[in-house]
């Protein structure tokens, strides 16, 4: 029972894997339980009984749920492995910050971007793309020359924001547009445990595109 680590969470939820790149990066075996949204499991309501979401992670009994919350958690509570989070308070502090700032910049204009598809939500997210390239400042990655949480937090953009605007048919995030961003996204994806964690390519984009499709009823 001792160490015993869990996690509810499903295959193309961008939350859920970014729990498990941690995992892996900390060396921290767990169990992985796929869930059905539209069913949701009993132990995902008593877990998560207020949002009910994934990913829902379980460490020795005890929930935690909120990915980037999850995370924070992880790192603290295995030392194993790289820190997700730098030693330097400001420096920690400004890493919260930008892994916040996905969250509650980035990935609403994403889920406006699906809904409505309006050009003034493209320049938005273009923008935003710009300040997380500024934020860059020429390091390989957010968290200097390992992952760290930023980076986690930014498998959206590495993925699944590539994948959504491939099937939608729009430039969002290029090479030409966001050079230093997309040189990191190339690194990203091809470090081991992101590729061994991240769903394939393919199987995203025909799960994006079917639910993108004109006569999807939903998003
Ligand atoms: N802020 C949450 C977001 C989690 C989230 O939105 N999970 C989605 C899957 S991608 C979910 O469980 N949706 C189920 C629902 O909304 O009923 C986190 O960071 O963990």
């Amino acid at each position: 029972m001792a160490n015993q680590v869990k996690v509810f969470g499903v295959w193309e939820s961008p939350f859920s894997k970014r729990v498990e790149i941690a995992l892996k990066m900390k060396g921290v075996e767990y169990e992985y339980v796929e869930e059905d949204l539209s069913t949701k499991s009993p132990e995902l309501l008593k877990y998560n009984p207020i949002h009910k979401k994934v990913p829902v992670f379980l460490h020795n009994g005890k929930p935690i749920v909120e990915s980037l919350v999850i995370l924070e958690y992880i790192d603290e509570t295995w030392k194993s492995g790289t820190p997700l989070l730098p030693q330097d308070p400001h420096e920690r502090a400004n890493s919260r910050f930008w892994a916040k700032f996905m969250d509650d910049k980035l990935l609403p204009a994403a889920i406006k971007f699906v809904k409505s598809r309006e050009q003034d939500v493209i320049e938005e997210i273009v923008e935003l793309l710009s300040l997380l390239e500024k934020e860059l400042k020429g390091k390989k990655f957010f968290g200097g020359e390992s992952i760290g949480l930023v980076d986690i937090a930014c498998c959206i953009v590495a993925l699944w924001l590539d994948v959504i605007q491939e099937a939608v048919g729009v430039e969002m995030f290029t090479k030409e547009k966001h050079p230093k961003l997309y040189k990191w996204s190339e690194e990203y994806m091809n470090c081991s445990i992101i590729k061994e964690t991240l769903p394939p390519r393919a199987d995203l984009l025909a799960f994006w595109q079917s639910r993108l499709q004109p006569s999807a009823t939903s998003t």
